[in-house]
Protein backbone atom coordinates (compact mmCIF):
# COMPACT_ATOMS: atom_id res chain seq x y z
CA UNK A 1 0.00 0.00 0.00
CA UNK A 2 1.20 3.01 -1.02
CA UNK A 3 -0.19 6.79 0.68
CA UNK A 4 1.69 9.19 -0.79
CA UNK A 5 2.37 9.51 -4.61
CA UNK A 6 0.36 11.63 -5.12
CA UNK A 7 2.20 13.94 -2.71
CA UNK A 8 5.58 12.72 -3.46
CA UNK A 9 5.23 13.65 -7.42
CA UNK A 10 3.16 17.13 -7.04
CA UNK A 11 5.56 18.51 -3.41
CA UNK A 12 8.85 16.09 -2.68
CA UNK A 13 9.99 18.93 -0.43
CA UNK A 14 6.97 18.18 1.97
CA UNK A 15 6.61 13.96 1.06
CA UNK A 16 10.15 14.53 1.76
CA UNK A 17 9.83 15.70 5.23
CA UNK A 18 6.92 13.47 5.68
CA UNK A 19 9.00 10.61 4.93
CA UNK A 20 11.76 11.94 7.32
CA UNK A 21 9.01 12.13 10.06
CA UNK A 22 7.78 8.04 9.46
CA UNK A 23 11.74 7.29 9.90
CA UNK A 24 11.90 9.58 13.35
CA UNK A 25 8.70 7.45 14.22
CA UNK A 26 9.79 4.19 13.27
CA UNK A 27 13.37 4.60 14.36
CA UNK A 28 12.45 6.13 18.01
CA UNK A 29 10.89 5.05 21.47
CA UNK A 30 8.21 7.39 21.67
CA UNK A 31 7.67 7.82 25.42
CA UNK A 32 5.39 11.42 25.73
CA UNK A 33 2.67 9.80 27.58
CA UNK A 34 0.08 11.87 25.31
CA UNK A 35 1.06 10.92 21.88
CA UNK A 36 -0.09 7.61 20.26
CA UNK A 37 0.57 5.74 16.82
CA UNK A 38 -2.77 5.63 15.05
CA UNK A 39 -4.22 2.73 13.12
CA UNK A 40 -3.78 3.07 9.26
CA UNK A 41 -7.70 2.58 9.34
CA UNK A 42 -7.54 5.95 10.85
CA UNK A 43 -4.80 7.32 8.93
CA UNK A 44 -7.10 6.46 5.76
CA UNK A 45 -10.30 8.13 7.05
CA UNK A 46 -8.37 11.86 7.90
CA UNK A 47 -7.23 11.94 4.33
CA UNK A 48 -10.39 10.93 3.24
CA UNK A 49 -12.91 13.24 0.77
CA UNK A 50 -14.71 14.32 3.84
CA UNK A 51 -12.48 17.18 4.47
CA UNK A 52 -13.92 19.12 0.90
CA UNK A 53 -17.24 19.03 3.00
CA UNK A 54 -19.16 21.40 5.23
CA UNK A 55 -21.76 20.71 7.66
CA UNK A 56 -22.17 23.09 10.40
CA UNK A 57 -25.40 21.94 12.73
CA UNK A 58 -25.99 18.81 13.83
CA UNK A 59 -27.38 15.39 12.43
CA UNK A 60 -30.71 16.53 10.20
CA UNK A 61 -30.50 20.04 10.98
CA UNK A 62 -27.81 21.47 8.73
CA UNK A 63 -27.40 24.94 7.52
CA UNK A 64 -26.02 23.28 3.82
CA UNK A 65 -27.15 20.79 1.16
CA UNK A 66 -25.58 17.20 0.71
CA UNK A 67 -25.09 16.22 4.28
CA UNK A 68 -26.89 12.94 3.89
CA UNK A 69 -23.46 11.10 4.43
CA UNK A 70 -22.08 13.02 6.78
CA UNK A 71 -25.33 12.79 8.82
CA UNK A 72 -25.03 8.87 8.39
CA UNK A 73 -20.90 9.77 9.84
CA UNK A 74 -22.01 11.71 12.43
CA UNK A 75 -24.53 9.71 14.15
CA UNK A 76 -22.38 6.59 14.18
CA UNK A 77 -19.66 8.53 15.84
CA UNK A 78 -22.49 9.73 18.37
CA UNK A 79 -23.67 5.81 18.73
CA UNK A 80 -20.71 4.07 19.07
CA UNK A 81 -19.34 6.66 21.26
CA UNK A 82 -21.92 6.23 23.76
CA UNK A 83 -21.82 2.84 23.68
CA UNK A 84 -18.33 2.87 24.53
CA UNK A 85 -18.40 5.31 27.21
CA UNK A 86 -21.96 4.78 28.52
CA UNK A 87 -22.69 8.22 28.76
CA UNK A 88 -25.99 9.93 27.94
CA UNK A 89 -25.33 12.02 25.47
CA UNK A 90 -21.68 12.96 23.37
CA UNK A 91 -20.57 15.94 21.23
CA UNK A 92 -18.18 14.40 18.60
CA UNK A 93 -17.41 17.87 16.97
CA UNK A 94 -14.75 19.61 18.99
CA UNK A 95 -11.90 20.71 17.56
CA UNK A 96 -9.32 19.31 19.88
CA UNK A 97 -9.13 19.15 24.10
CA UNK A 98 -8.89 22.63 25.00
CA UNK A 99 -11.92 23.78 22.31
CA UNK A 100 -13.48 21.43 23.87
CA UNK A 101 -13.06 22.41 27.51
CA UNK A 102 -13.65 26.15 26.14
CA UNK A 103 -16.95 24.80 25.39
CA UNK A 104 -17.98 23.51 28.67
CA UNK A 105 -16.72 27.04 30.37
CA UNK A 106 -18.75 29.07 27.59
CA UNK A 107 -21.65 26.13 28.02
CA UNK A 108 -21.77 26.32 32.41
CA UNK A 109 -20.23 29.72 33.42
CA UNK A 110 -20.24 33.26 33.00
CA UNK A 111 -17.48 35.51 32.93
CA UNK A 112 -15.71 36.25 36.06
CA UNK A 113 -17.04 32.92 37.96
CA UNK A 114 -15.06 30.71 40.30
CA UNK A 115 -14.36 27.37 39.31
CA UNK A 116 -11.75 25.26 40.65
CA UNK A 117 -8.83 23.44 38.82
CA UNK A 118 -5.66 21.40 39.36
CA UNK A 119 -2.12 22.94 39.16
CA UNK A 120 -0.55 23.02 35.74
CA UNK A 121 2.76 22.64 37.47
CA UNK A 122 1.56 19.83 39.82
CA UNK A 123 -0.10 17.58 37.00
CA UNK A 124 -2.73 19.69 35.60
CA UNK A 125 -3.48 21.26 32.12
CA UNK A 126 -3.65 24.74 30.51
CA UNK A 127 -7.05 24.92 30.69
CA UNK A 128 -7.42 24.13 34.15
CA UNK A 129 -6.97 27.97 34.78
CA UNK A 130 -3.98 28.54 34.23
CA UNK A 131 -3.30 32.73 34.12
CA UNK A 132 -1.89 32.31 30.53
CA UNK A 133 -4.66 30.64 29.70
CA UNK A 134 -8.47 31.42 28.13
CA UNK A 135 -9.20 29.63 31.80
CA UNK A 136 -7.41 31.57 34.10
CA UNK A 137 -7.85 35.13 32.21
CA UNK A 138 -11.41 35.21 31.65
CA UNK A 139 -12.75 33.22 35.17
CA UNK A 140 -11.46 33.11 38.46
CA UNK A 141 -9.72 30.09 38.59
CA UNK A 142 -8.48 28.76 42.55
CA UNK A 143 -5.95 25.90 42.30
CA UNK A 144 -5.78 22.95 43.96
CA UNK A 145 -2.39 21.00 44.22
CA UNK A 146 -0.80 17.80 45.54
CA UNK A 147 0.47 17.01 49.11
CA UNK A 148 3.91 18.32 49.50
CA UNK A 149 5.11 15.15 51.32
CA UNK A 150 3.14 12.32 49.50
CA UNK A 151 3.01 14.53 46.24
CA UNK A 152 -0.16 13.13 45.37
CA UNK A 153 -4.10 14.74 45.59
CA UNK A 154 -5.77 15.29 49.16
CA UNK A 155 -9.34 14.89 48.96
CA UNK A 156 -9.50 16.31 52.04
CA UNK A 157 -7.72 19.30 51.06
CA UNK A 158 -9.84 19.58 47.82
CA UNK A 159 -13.05 19.33 49.94
CA UNK A 160 -12.35 22.16 52.26
CA UNK A 161 -11.35 24.29 49.14
CA UNK A 162 -14.50 24.04 47.92
CA UNK A 163 -16.38 24.68 51.04
CA UNK A 164 -14.63 28.22 51.57
CA UNK A 165 -14.67 29.23 47.96
CA UNK A 166 -18.10 27.85 47.04
CA UNK A 167 -17.12 27.75 43.18
CA UNK A 168 -19.21 26.99 40.17
CA UNK A 169 -17.43 24.41 38.66
CA UNK A 170 -14.89 21.80 39.79
CA UNK A 171 -12.35 20.49 36.93
CA UNK A 172 -10.75 17.24 37.84
CA UNK A 173 -7.85 15.43 35.24
CA UNK A 174 -4.74 15.17 34.75
CA UNK A 175 -1.62 15.71 32.01
CA UNK A 176 1.08 15.13 34.46
CA UNK A 177 -0.23 13.50 37.20
CA UNK A 178 0.82 9.53 37.89
CA UNK A 179 -1.85 8.69 40.27
CA UNK A 180 -5.78 7.68 39.85
CA UNK A 181 -7.85 10.07 40.29
CA UNK A 182 -11.08 9.80 42.36
CA UNK A 183 -14.01 10.73 40.41
CA UNK A 184 -16.98 9.69 42.39
CA UNK A 185 -15.21 12.09 45.68
CA UNK A 186 -14.41 14.97 43.29
CA UNK A 187 -18.63 14.82 42.27
CA UNK A 188 -19.20 14.60 45.85
CA UNK A 189 -17.42 17.48 46.85
CA UNK A 190 -18.87 19.33 43.63
CA UNK A 191 -22.48 18.25 44.61
CA UNK A 192 -21.99 19.12 48.47
CA UNK A 193 -21.22 23.02 47.05
CA UNK A 194 -23.88 23.26 43.70
CA UNK A 195 -21.31 23.14 41.81
CA UNK A 196 -20.70 21.11 38.32
CA UNK A 197 -18.10 18.57 37.57
CA UNK A 198 -15.85 18.66 34.68
CA UNK A 199 -13.57 15.67 34.22
CA UNK A 200 -11.18 15.79 31.90
CA UNK A 201 -10.36 11.99 31.05
CA UNK A 202 -7.95 13.34 27.89
CA UNK A 203 -5.17 11.40 29.15
CA UNK A 204 -6.84 8.39 30.73
CA UNK A 205 -9.86 7.65 27.99
CA UNK A 206 -7.84 4.65 26.55
CA UNK A 207 -7.20 3.50 30.25
CA UNK A 208 -11.18 3.83 30.96
CA UNK A 209 -12.67 2.44 28.11
CA UNK A 210 -10.38 -0.70 28.42
CA UNK A 211 -11.05 -1.22 32.24
CA UNK A 212 -7.69 -0.26 33.47
CA UNK A 213 -9.02 3.22 35.65
CA UNK A 214 -12.15 3.85 36.75
CA UNK A 215 -14.82 6.29 34.62
CA UNK A 216 -16.31 9.42 35.77
CA UNK A 217 -19.32 9.06 33.55
CA UNK A 218 -21.47 7.35 35.95
CA UNK A 219 -20.50 10.30 38.33
CA UNK A 220 -19.53 13.64 36.66
CA UNK A 221 -21.95 16.28 34.82
CA UNK A 222 -19.26 16.65 32.21
CA UNK A 223 -16.60 14.56 30.75
CA UNK A 224 -14.04 15.59 28.00
CA UNK A 225 -11.54 13.96 26.32
CA UNK A 226 -9.27 13.86 23.54
CA UNK A 227 -9.37 11.04 20.80
CA UNK A 228 -5.73 11.19 20.35
CA UNK A 229 -4.22 9.86 23.42
CA UNK A 230 -4.53 6.48 25.57
CA UNK A 231 -7.72 6.70 23.04
CA UNK A 232 -5.57 6.02 19.62
CA UNK A 233 -7.90 8.02 17.35
CA UNK A 234 -7.11 10.85 15.57
CA UNK A 235 -6.73 14.38 16.50
CA UNK A 236 -9.82 16.25 17.76
CA UNK A 237 -12.21 15.84 21.13
CA UNK A 238 -15.65 14.84 22.61
CA UNK A 239 -17.76 16.31 24.84
CA UNK A 240 -19.97 13.75 27.21
CA UNK A 241 -22.55 15.05 29.35
CA UNK A 242 -25.74 13.88 31.40
CA UNK A 243 -29.03 14.69 29.74
CA UNK A 244 -30.63 17.07 32.50
CA UNK A 245 -28.76 19.90 34.17
CA UNK A 246 -29.29 19.63 37.66
CA UNK A 247 -28.21 22.97 38.85
CA UNK A 248 -30.80 24.73 36.24
CA UNK A 249 -32.51 26.54 39.08
CA UNK A 250 -29.45 27.50 40.58
CA UNK A 251 -27.39 28.61 38.24
CA UNK A 252 -29.15 28.76 34.81
CA UNK A 253 -33.00 29.62 35.86
CA UNK A 254 -33.63 32.03 32.65
CA UNK A 255 -32.43 29.01 30.17
CA UNK A 256 -35.88 27.77 29.16
CA UNK A 257 -37.31 26.78 25.56
CA UNK A 258 -40.12 28.85 24.07
CA UNK A 259 -42.52 26.35 25.82
CA UNK A 260 -40.88 27.44 29.14
CA UNK A 261 -39.21 23.95 29.62
CA UNK A 262 -34.99 24.27 31.14
CA UNK A 263 -32.62 23.79 28.51
CA UNK A 264 -30.86 20.07 29.61
CA UNK A 265 -27.27 19.91 29.78
CA UNK A 266 -27.02 18.31 26.41
CA UNK A 267 -28.30 21.39 25.04
CA UNK A 268 -26.37 23.84 27.02
CA UNK A 269 -23.26 22.19 25.25
CA UNK A 270 -24.30 21.37 21.64
CA UNK A 271 -25.02 25.27 21.24
CA UNK A 272 -21.76 25.97 23.44
CA UNK A 273 -19.79 24.05 20.53
CA UNK A 274 -21.80 25.21 17.83
CA UNK A 275 -22.93 27.99 17.25
CA UNK A 276 -21.17 29.38 20.00
CA UNK A 277 -17.36 28.83 19.09
CA UNK A 278 -17.06 27.02 16.27
CA UNK A 279 -18.04 26.51 12.42
CA UNK A 280 -17.90 23.30 10.58
CA UNK A 281 -16.59 20.21 12.46
CA UNK A 282 -14.04 18.58 10.78
CA UNK A 283 -16.17 15.24 9.22
CA UNK A 284 -12.80 13.91 7.96
CA UNK A 285 -12.22 13.58 11.82
CA UNK A 286 -15.29 12.71 12.28
CA UNK A 287 -15.27 9.64 10.62
CA UNK A 288 -11.79 8.94 12.29
CA UNK A 289 -13.23 8.99 15.60
CA UNK A 290 -16.12 6.56 15.09
CA UNK A 291 -12.93 4.15 12.94
CA UNK A 292 -11.15 4.55 16.21
CA UNK A 293 -14.51 3.82 18.81
CA UNK A 294 -15.06 0.95 16.88
CA UNK A 295 -10.95 -0.54 17.47
CA UNK A 296 -11.42 0.49 21.27
CA UNK A 297 -14.98 -1.68 21.23
CA UNK A 298 -12.92 -4.44 20.69
CA UNK A 299 -12.00 -6.91 23.36
CA UNK A 300 -8.84 -6.74 22.62
CA UNK A 301 -8.58 -2.69 23.41
CA UNK A 302 -9.33 -4.06 26.94
CA UNK A 303 -6.00 -6.11 26.86
CA UNK A 304 -3.82 -3.13 25.43
CA UNK A 305 -5.41 -0.52 28.20
CA UNK A 306 -4.11 -3.10 30.54
CA UNK A 307 -0.89 -3.76 29.17
CA UNK A 308 -0.17 0.05 29.28
CA UNK A 309 -0.61 0.25 32.76
CA UNK A 310 2.05 -3.05 33.14
CA UNK A 311 4.77 -0.91 31.41
CA UNK A 312 4.54 2.04 32.96
CA UNK A 313 4.59 -0.02 36.05
CA UNK A 314 7.10 -2.19 35.17
CA UNK A 315 9.32 0.69 33.39
CA UNK A 316 8.72 2.74 36.58
CA UNK A 317 10.03 -0.14 38.93
CA UNK A 318 13.34 -0.45 36.49
CA UNK A 319 13.85 3.35 36.76
CA UNK A 320 13.85 3.50 40.73
CA UNK A 321 15.78 0.16 40.57
CA UNK A 322 18.43 2.57 38.84
CA UNK A 323 18.59 5.14 41.42
CA UNK A 324 15.89 7.57 39.88
CA UNK A 325 13.90 9.32 41.66
CA UNK A 326 10.04 9.61 40.32
CA UNK A 327 7.39 11.77 42.08
CA UNK A 328 4.77 9.57 44.00
CA UNK A 329 7.48 6.96 43.62
CA UNK A 330 5.64 5.22 41.20
CA UNK A 331 2.88 5.28 38.92
CA UNK A 332 -1.14 3.42 38.66
CA UNK A 333 -1.64 5.24 35.20
CA UNK A 334 0.02 5.28 31.99
CA UNK A 335 2.66 8.56 32.56
CA UNK A 336 5.89 8.78 34.96
CA UNK A 337 6.91 11.89 36.11
CA UNK A 338 11.67 11.35 36.55
CA UNK A 339 12.35 14.04 39.22
CA UNK A 340 15.90 15.24 38.30
CA UNK A 341 16.40 17.56 41.43
CA UNK A 342 18.04 14.65 43.24
CA UNK A 343 20.55 14.50 40.42
CA UNK A 344 21.29 17.73 40.26
CA UNK A 345 19.49 18.89 37.66
CA UNK A 346 17.38 21.67 38.97
CA UNK A 347 16.15 23.42 35.66
CA UNK A 348 17.58 20.78 33.19
CA UNK A 349 14.95 19.13 32.45
CA UNK A 350 15.44 21.06 28.55
CA UNK A 351 18.81 19.63 28.17
CA UNK A 352 18.62 16.12 29.30
CA UNK A 353 15.14 16.05 26.87
CA UNK A 354 17.61 17.08 24.44
CA UNK A 355 20.50 14.65 25.03
CA UNK A 356 17.64 11.19 25.23
CA UNK A 357 16.41 12.77 21.74
CA UNK A 358 19.62 12.36 20.54
CA UNK A 359 19.85 8.67 22.03
CA UNK A 360 16.16 8.05 20.40
CA UNK A 361 14.03 8.82 23.08
CA UNK A 362 11.63 10.92 22.87
CA UNK A 363 10.37 12.53 26.32
CA UNK A 364 9.20 16.19 27.38
CA UNK A 365 10.35 18.35 29.51
CA UNK A 366 8.09 18.88 32.75
CA UNK A 367 7.53 20.73 36.08
CA UNK A 368 7.88 18.99 38.95
CA UNK A 369 5.31 19.56 42.29
CA UNK A 370 6.25 22.97 43.97
CA UNK A 371 9.01 23.30 40.85
CA UNK A 372 11.94 25.29 42.11
CA UNK A 373 12.84 26.57 38.20
CA UNK A 374 10.45 27.59 35.92
CA UNK A 375 7.90 25.81 33.58
CA UNK A 376 10.55 26.60 30.76
CA UNK A 377 13.01 25.45 32.53
CA UNK A 378 12.09 22.63 34.34
CA UNK A 379 13.18 20.09 36.59
CA UNK A 380 11.67 16.82 35.62
CA UNK A 381 10.46 14.74 32.35
CA UNK A 382 7.49 13.22 31.67
CA UNK A 383 7.13 9.62 30.42
CA UNK A 384 4.64 7.63 29.08
CA UNK A 385 3.40 4.06 27.69
CA UNK A 386 0.98 4.28 25.01
CA UNK A 387 3.00 4.49 21.85
CA UNK A 388 5.30 1.94 22.93
CA UNK A 389 2.64 -0.54 23.77
CA UNK A 390 0.35 0.23 20.17
CA UNK A 391 3.76 -1.01 18.71
CA UNK A 392 3.84 -4.32 20.69
CA UNK A 393 6.32 -3.56 23.44
CA UNK A 394 6.08 -5.56 26.53
CA UNK A 395 7.62 -5.24 30.31
CA UNK A 396 10.85 -6.96 28.89
CA UNK A 397 11.34 -4.17 26.95
CA UNK A 398 10.94 -1.60 29.52
CA UNK A 399 14.31 -3.04 31.10
CA UNK A 400 15.90 -1.85 28.16
CA UNK A 401 14.29 1.50 27.72
CA UNK A 402 15.15 2.07 31.44
CA UNK A 403 19.13 1.53 31.33
CA UNK A 404 19.05 4.15 28.20
CA UNK A 405 17.33 6.56 29.96
CA UNK A 406 19.16 6.24 33.36
CA UNK A 407 22.43 6.01 31.45
CA UNK A 408 21.65 9.58 29.59
CA UNK A 409 20.61 10.84 32.84
CA UNK A 410 23.72 9.87 34.94
CA UNK A 411 25.58 10.84 32.00
CA UNK A 412 23.96 14.72 32.59
CA UNK A 413 23.51 14.59 29.16
CA UNK A 414 26.84 13.08 27.80
CA UNK A 415 27.11 13.33 23.69
CA UNK A 416 29.18 10.16 23.61
CA UNK A 417 26.17 8.41 25.82
CA UNK A 418 23.57 9.10 24.31
CA UNK A 419 25.49 7.42 20.80
CA UNK A 420 25.62 4.63 22.66
CA UNK A 421 22.35 4.03 24.05
CA UNK A 422 20.89 5.38 20.09
CA UNK A 423 22.26 1.70 18.98
CA UNK A 424 20.84 -0.08 21.47
CA UNK A 425 16.98 1.89 20.73
CA UNK A 426 17.44 0.95 16.90
CA UNK A 427 18.74 -2.11 17.65
CA UNK A 428 15.07 -2.68 19.53
CA UNK A 429 13.17 -0.50 17.46
CA UNK A 430 13.70 -2.75 14.49
CA UNK A 431 12.26 -5.55 16.00
CA UNK A 432 8.73 -3.82 16.31
CA UNK A 433 8.09 -2.31 13.31
CA UNK A 434 5.60 0.85 12.94
CA UNK A 435 2.86 0.04 10.57
CA UNK A 436 4.06 -3.14 9.02
CA UNK A 437 3.68 -3.39 5.34
CA UNK A 438 2.93 0.50 4.82
CA UNK A 439 5.40 2.20 2.51
CA UNK A 440 4.35 5.65 1.95
CA UNK A 441 7.24 6.71 -0.41
CA UNK A 442 8.60 4.18 -3.22
N1 LIG B 1 -0.45 18.66 25.08
C1 LIG B 1 -1.16 17.69 25.88
C2 LIG B 1 -0.26 16.95 26.78
O1 LIG B 1 0.85 16.71 26.36
O2 LIG B 1 -0.63 16.57 27.87
C3 LIG B 1 -2.28 18.28 26.61
O3 LIG B 1 -3.01 19.11 25.81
Amino acid sequence: MNLMNDLANSDPEVADMLLRELKRQEEGIELIPSENYTYRSVLQAMGSVLTNKYSEGYPKKRYYGGNEIVDEVEILAIERAKKLFGCEHVNVQPYSGSPANQAVFFALLSLKDKFLGFSLTSGGHLTHGSHVNFSGKNYVCISYDVDKETEMLDMAVIHELAKKEKPKMVISGLTAYPRKIDFKAFQEIAEEVDAYQLADISHISGLVVGGAHSSPVPYADVVTTTTHKSLRGPRGAIIMSKMEDRLHEIHHPEKKTKAGEPFSLARLIDSAVFPGLQGGPHDHSTAARAVAFAEALKPEFKDYAKQIVKNAKALAEELMALDTKLVTNGTDNHLILIDLRPEDLIGKGGPIQNALDEAGITVNKNTVPYEPSSPFHPSGLRLGTPAITSRGMKESEMKVIAEGISKVIKSKGDAEVSEKVRENILELTKQFPLYPGLSILK
